[in-house]
């Protein structure tokens, strides 16, 4: 057993490894599809989460205008995760239209661009092992009258038309928004200098 471990730990430390030195040949090609290609093949080859799994993470119009940017940032880096994009945009219906694709048919969905554009946005990317999952759980409940308190929305909203944060709810789709909101370029891989404490290197 133990023998499998460490034969699993040398064959993902070689992955790695090949990864990085194969990113180098293609500089133009965009680092958040490293991290997706990473993510399923940790998926399914082991029972480590992914370090480099990374979700898009927005605070809407409302929870600009109420201030509360800083407080949303604080949880995501009291939590452990790593913040490696940050932006606020003015976002066009267009791009929103693109994000929010799969609710075109909604009845909610002419209100829900009109307050989406009502003025600037905070969006980022976080990295971190099962940052996607996490983060829904700690931005809570579509609807704030289901969202348990401790977490984004249970503490600060009270009606889903202004729930105050978004936070992709799945790998693929985290991959697919953070591409629609960033350049490759504007995403950087940086070494937190206490890695080493949040979690095995
Ligand atoms: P989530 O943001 O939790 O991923 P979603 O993708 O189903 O939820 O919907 C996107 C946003 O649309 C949501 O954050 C707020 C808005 N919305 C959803 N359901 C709504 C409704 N019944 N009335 C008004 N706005 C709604
Ligand atoms: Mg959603």
């Amino acid at each position: 057993m133990l023998q499998l471990r460490v034969f699993n730990r040398l064959l993902q430390h070689f992955y790695w490894r090949t990864q990085e030195s194969t990113k180098s040949l293609l500089p133009g090609f965009p680092s958040q599809l490293w991290g997706g290609y990473r993510s399923t093949w940790h998926r399914n080859k082991s029972s480590l989460p992914d370090v480099r799994e990374r979700t898009l993470i927005a605070v809407k119009p409302d929870g600009v205008q109420r201030r509360l940017v800083g407080q949303i940032i604080h949880r995501f880096e009291q939590r452990g995760f790593k913040l490696v994009g940050l932006k606020m945009v003015q976002v066009s219906e267009d791009l929103l239209s693109q994000h929010y694709c799969e609710l075109r048919a909604k009845p909610f969905y002419p209100s829900l661009l009109h307050y989406m554009t009502s003025g600037p946005v905070v969006v980022m990317v976080w990295e971190g092992p099962n940052v996607v999952q996490t983060s829904r759980k700690m931005v809570g409940h579509t609807n704030p009258t289901e969202a348990q308190a401790g977490t984004v929305r249970g503490d600060f909203s009270v009606h889903v038309s202004r729930n105050v944060v978004h936070a992709s709810d799945s790998l693929e789709g985290a991959q697919r928004e953070i591409q629609l909101w960033f350049q490759g370029k504007d995403l950087l891989n940086w070494e937190c200098c206490d890695q080493g404490n949040m979690m095995e290197d």
